[in-house]
């Protein structure tokens, strides 16, 4: 793919810079003199909108006259971040907007760069983390490679909560990120839709003899359209992510309004709305709360029928060509209920046959896996069920009745065990819909996120699903986008590289396998060692900014940022940097290059024990940062509030990624492509992608430890217990000890004693104390790869420049390819 040359940017400096202060007047209706910094902001991403839409405008003409199969992108989360440096970046106009913010500088004498204006958006936090942040990649990848595509999602009112950090405990406080306004987003009022929930199923019997079915709801919800392009990289595909806000339906408020009761249909109203309201803060565990299974309805619902309002414009009533014109993918079980809401469209209001329907519904539908946890496996009570979606409980009891006999009765004839794991409905006191069953039984592909964990779903997780529908099983490893993350974000490094391989390693990566040979070269070795240590500068400037802490940008940055859960082990990570301290206390001397820790991590509001993790992370942070006797050698940083906005600040600083899920626990993770495309050395264990990238980069280049998969389960199977390693290493012993003193927390023993408790009492379900003296042995070795500098800086060029796997294009090749059978478009 060319990459846009100078002579086609759309627009130059100076006709940019009279657009940008005519924003500023007409726009935003305020004077150059008086303009505040955000204001200016608006401004410029209101010049930019004016080539984005006439792009947008384009695209969807092309698609329409074209008549093309598209896919549909169904989440209930994008973590978006921020728009404005990538769409500049996308559509080649960062730097031409660099140097018009630049002369409006001297010439008004301003006091702000381009970057300083940036620095004004809030974060689209509209997501919890990797599956989120994954939707936003691949809707990007989809937009750069010409694909026609949807993006269909919530628009939330507050995203993920903002997390300020007192005495060491995390807050969640409300994120309003739209409480000033969105440049980037287009309200459709001309393409709202309602749906309805509630009430009752009645039985009619029609003239002809025929029964049909009649929901009878007793509420209808509107459904608002806004629109947020979606930039593809040489800008000339934009394509749209529609998040749907929820309003009450006139229809309902004037009852009631008319009936005097205006103060009713206000709280009918505020009712209505409170459905796209708040993002459920939880990134893994099943919360079973009715709010978010009406989230969950009605996004799929809108979705389906602006799906199916488009394709009739094409198609009229004909659904003969439905499933060769849609692909609808489910990103997790989310949006699952649009499988039997697309069964009840086509039988009861399309009064299209069941056979006929289903047919064409599965070849829709397909579903990514994303987790294999059991508590994380969406099950909705079935009387929660028949409160909202009465009709849809009822074709989920069809769709499990034929499946049950036709399919799992033939192959496996009167046998019920069988039969109750792979129904869509959980028996026991409180019976059960399997939204993961509904899904393979409903989609036509089911792909896991990584290689390893592609076979776990089909060995362990659906091991008769994938008997019955052996083929239906695929892996699409994941990827993220190198605009984002290479390009926006780390800029200097950009630009070595555009200087050693040209300039389409944005959408070739592979091409950047080119630089590896310079791996040893040392004037290479020097400018690449020197771009990591100044962005080791700048963030080392937030630090301080953030935390007040100090550190020396010639230490070790060891970067652990993901969401907090146990099974992800930040709390393994807290106990190395316990022995680390402790080693240091006991031996003054002892050999260690400087170490500085740094975290980046929400935990779930109603997650206990991760929070008390962060709390342990602050308290021992704030007394080894304070111990003069150890001279700095060590710090401890808690990054508050970690989002994409500060991911991208600290991923370009990292020399080491901890990746340090136990082996089968993480799908794939996607920081750990991010970080080693930037130059970090992983420090992980056998799980998820950490394999792949370790594949790619080579063995030497990353320090890989601890349990593998199998032997997780080996361990497992023959009874782990956690007191042996605690009696068997006497460093280990030490440090979950000190956590029992007020060391840590004067005058108030006791307080950090449950991240041991849960370690020896309970159980240690994700045993790092199995793999505590195999994780401090990887930790020498690292000390050691760094200590040597020509191998460090290999290794480093090493992991950047052999990530190519990773972009985010290629995985959506592969979803192409697999799964959706898409062609491309390319927009004149
Ligand atoms: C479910 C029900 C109720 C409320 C919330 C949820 C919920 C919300 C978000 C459940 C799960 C999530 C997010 C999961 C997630 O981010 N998984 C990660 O997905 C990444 C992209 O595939 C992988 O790289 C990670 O390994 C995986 O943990």
């Amino acid at each position: 793919m060319p990459t846009k040359k100078k002579e086609d940017i759309a627009i130059d400096k100076d006709t940019l810079k009279k657009e940008i202060v005519r924003q500023l007047n007409v726009t935003l209706g305020t004077s150059e003199k008086k303009a505040s910094r955000q204001a200016w902001w608006k401004a410029t991403c209101a010049a930019v909108n004016e080539q984005i839409f006439s792009l947008l405008t384009k695209t969807q003409q092309s698609h329409y006259k074209n008549d093309t199969r598209a896919v549909h992108y169904l989440s209930a989360e994008f973590l978006m971040g921020r728009l404005t440096v990538n769409n500049l970046v996308n559509l080649h106009l960062y730097d031409v907007c660099e140097s018009a913010v630049k002369e409006l500088k001297k010439e008004l004498g301003l006091d702000f760069e381009l970057s300083d204006l940036c620095e004004e958006e809030p974060d689209m936090a509209l997501g919890n983390g990797g599956l989120g942040r994954l939707a936003a990649c691949f809707i990007d990848s989809l937009a750069t490679m010409n694909l026609p595509a949807v993006g269909y999602g919530i628009h939330y009112e507050h995203g993920l909560f903002r997390q300020e950090i007192h005495d060491g405990r995390q807050i969640e406080r409300p994120d309003s990120w739209r409480e000033y306004g969105n440049p980037w987003e287009i309200c459709r009022p001309e393409s709202v839709q309602e749906i309805q929930l509630g009430g009752f199923v009645e039985t009619v019997f029609e003239e002809n003899g025929y029964m049909k079915k009649v929901w009878r709801p007793n509420q209808v919800i509107k459904g608002v359209p806004w629109d947020i392009p979606v930039v593809g990289y040489n800008g000339s595909t934009v394509n749209i992510l529609r998040l749907w806000e929820s309003r009450a339906s006139e229809f309902f408020d004037w009852d009631v309004f008319n009936a005097g009761g205006y103060v009713d249909s206000q709280t009918e109203k505020a009712q209505a709305e409170t459905i796209s309201k708040v993002l459920y803060p939880n990134d893994s565990t099943e919360a079973g709360k009715i709010l978010r299974l009406v989230q969950q309805y009605f996004f799929s619902a809108c979705s389906l029928k602006d799906i199916i309002r488009r394709y009739k414009r094409a198609h009229g009533n004909d659904f003969s060509k439905f499933a060769e014109k849609i692909a609808v993918q489910l990103n997790d079980t989310h949006p699952t209920i649009a499988i039997p809401e697309l069964m009840r469209i086509f039988v009861d209001e399309e009064r299209i046959d069941w056979e006929k329907a289903w047919d064409i519904c599965y070849k829709v539908f397909s579903y990514t896996n994303h987790t294999l946890l059991p508590e994380a496996l969406e099950k909705w009570p079935v009387y929660l069920f028949e409160r909202v979606l009465p009709r849809h409980l009822e074709i989920i009891y069809e769709i499990n009745r034929r499946f049950l006999e036709d399919v799992v009765d033939a192959k496996w004839p009167g046998n019920d065990w069988i039969k109750s794991r792979l129904s869509i409905i959980e028996e026991g006191e409180v019976r059960k819909v399997r939204m993961a069953n509904l899904c393979v039984i409903g989609s036509h592909k089911v792909n896991g996120v990584a290689e390893i964990h592609s076979k776990l779903v089909k060995e362990d997780l659906f091991p008769e699903f994938s008997q019955i529908w052996p083929d239906k099983f695929c892996n699409v490893t994941n990827g993220v986008t190198p605009r984002r993350w290479l390009l926006a974000s780390n800029r200097e490094l950009a630009k070595l590289y555009t200087e050693t391989v040209g300039d389409t390693w944005p959408v070739n990566l592979d091409k950047l396998r080119e630089a590896t040979k310079l791996a040893d070269d040392p004037d290479f070795q020097k400018k690449f060692m020197k771009i990591k240590r100044n962005n080791k500068v700048k963030l080392a400037e937030v630090i301080r900014k953030e935390t007040g802490i100090e550190v020396s940008p010639d230490a070790i940055f060891d970067v652990q940022v993901k969401r907090l859960h146990e099974y992800k082990r930040q709390q393994l990570n807290l106990l190395y940097i316990l022995a680390l301290y402790r080693r240091v206390l006991q031996d003054p001397d002892y050999k260690m290059n400087d170490h500085v820790f740094i975290f980046g991590s929400k935990a779930a509001p109603a997650y206990t024990m991760a929070k008390n993790i962060i709390y342990a992370i602050n308290k021992v942070g704030d007394r080894i940062n304070n111990d003069p006797r150890i001279k700095g050698k060590i710090k401890v940083v808690f990054m508050p509030n970690y989002r994409v906005s500060l991911a991208e600040k600290i991923i370009p600083a990292a020399d080491i990624s901890q990746q340090i899920s136990t082996a089968g626990y993480e799908a794939s993770g996607t920081s750990n492509m991010k970080l080693s495309m930037n130059g970090a050395i992983t420090l992980g264990t056998l799980d998820g992608a950490n394999i792949e990238i370790a594949e790619e980069a080579g063995k030497d280049n990353n320090v890989i430890f601890g349990l593998t998969v199998d032997e997780v389960k080996a361990l497992k199977a023959k009874g782990y217990n956690p007191w042996d390693y605690y009696y068997g290493n006497e460093e280990l012993k030490a440090v979950l000890d000190w956590l029992d003193s007020d060391y840590f927390t004067p005058g108030r023993p006791g307080e950090l004693s449950c991240i041991k408790n849960s370690l020896l009492g309970g159980g240690d379900t994700y045993l790092a104390l199995a793999d505590f003296a195999a994780y401090s042995e990887a930790h020498r070795k690292v000390d050691e790869m760094y200590s040597n500098k020509k191998k460090w800086a290999h290794a480093a060029i090493v992991n950047s420049t052999t990530m190519g796997k990773f972009n985010s294009d290629r995985s959506i090749q592969d979803y192409v390819d697999q799964i959706w059978k898409l062609d491309t478009c390319v927009v004149k």
